[in-house]
């Protein structure tokens, strides 16, 4: 056999097996009513095999939470944690009581959602300001960031103060990290809210990542004169700077394609003008994505020892991005088959852990009895 009819041999062939995948998964549609979306598997592609729960110490923080969405570790054994349906949590010593129950929230077409993203002031030990992104309905279904203070003796929070209002809404796409930056900015993370083409709209909120002062005003070197400090994304649910102080956001691709994003202030991420591999002279490419058929659902994300790590929703691992400069140079899937979906990431600010939440009581995943759970690593098992 020539190379020639060797070549046209595997191209009909490739052809053949294309052709009946695009049969079977119209089948399936016509049969099963899935989405196509369902096609796309939780993948470790191209990610080398990492820790497994068996072989690694990992500690049960606690347990039966209701859709954790994030957590903030405020000291040895304290720590904050929001429930998407609106019970801000406080865990001291293993036991739990909620500090507040958010219940303006337009429950249940609510979604995605809810209460979601929380951060402390840098300077939280003296003025206990915990910023809290939540949807809200008033006027109409809406994000917002409000910031409270935070009292400790009677366990209320106090002094709500709008930090900003008016990020659009949907029931998918809502976006909803917030973390303060290096740079003492509080950068918010919000979605598309299903209409693609807001992301690219500089004076729209929605797919963006925002830049504030901590009481709410515009940095006087934000790139466009307003909040957005970066454009064109999807719904971005993870944020984090690296030792080099750069900025990674995770971000939902459409039709798998999901992102990791070196972000910098006034860029163009490219939703829905380009994603995966594509590039356009105007556009920022993500450096590392999930390929065509692959799903992580990316949402937490925290960098620690040269290393980006994030949370798999559907792709039910964390996964670990090494990173060299600006590039990605290794790939690593940890804990496939453990824990189920997870959702929050951070690292302890002085503990030398890494904490993640699960989430499979969201209705997306199996739970398992005590879900789900907050969990912690040391970071030195990575
Ligand atoms: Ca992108």
């Amino acid at each position: 056999m020539d190379n020639r009819s060797f070549g046209a041999g595997i191209g009909a062939g490739a052809i053949a097996t294309v052709v009946l995948l695009v049969v079977l998964v119209a089948i399936g549609v016509a049969v099963f009513g899935l989405p196509v979306g369902q096609f796309f598997e939780p993948t470790e592609t191209g990610a080398s095999a990492g820790l497994s729960a068996d072989e690694v110490e990992h500690e049960v923080v606690a347990e039966n939470l209701n859709v954790p969405w994030e957590v903030e570790v405020l000291g040895e054994d304290r720590y904050l944690v929001t429930e998407r349906s609106g019970a801000l949590v406080l865990i001291e010593d293993g036991e739990k009581q909620v500090l507040e129950q958010f219940d303006e929230l337009d429950n249940p077409p609510l979604g995605e959602g809810g209460l979601l993203g929380i951060a402390t002031h840098l300077n939280f030990a003296e003025n206990n300001y915990l910023y809290v992104y939540q949807t809200v309905d008033r006027e109409s279904v809406e994000n917002t960031v409000r910031r409270y203070e935070v009292d400790f003796e009677s366990n209320e929070l106090r002094d709500e103060t709008a930090i900003i209002d008016g990020i659009p809404s949907h029931r998918f796409h809502n976006g909803g990290r917030i973390a303060f930056g290096p740079d003492d900015n509080l950068y918010i993370t919000t979605g598309d809210a299903k209409s693609a083409e807001l992301a690219q709209d500089r004076e729209s909120l929605a797919g963006k990542i925002l830049r504030l002062t901590d009481d709410g005003g515009i940095p006087d070197d934000n790139p466009f004169d307003n909040e957005v400090y970066s454009y064109g994304h999807r719904n971005a649910q993870g944020l984090t700077w690296d030792e080099d102080g750069q900025l990674w956001a995770t971000e939902h691709g459409s039709q798998a394609r999901d992102e990791l994003n070196l972000v910098e202030a006034g860029e163009n991420y490219g939703w829905p003008k380009i994603s995966g591999d594509d590039t356009d002279t105007e556009m920022q490419s993500p450096v590392y994505h999930s390929g065509p058929y692959g799903t992580w659902a990316p949402a937490g994300t925290a960098a620690a020892d040269g290393s980006v790590f994030f949370a798999g929703l559907r792709g039910e691992r964390l996964y670990e991005a090494g990173v060299t400069g600006d590039r990605v140079s290794s790939f690593t899937a940890h804990f496939s088959g453990d824990f189920g979906r997870i959702r929050a990431v951070t690292v302890g600010p002085t503990d030398e852990y890494l904490y993640f939440t699960t989430s499979n009581t969201d209705g997306r995943g199996d739970a398992g009895s005590n879900d789900d759970r907050l969990i912690r690593v040391p970071l030195d098992a990575f």
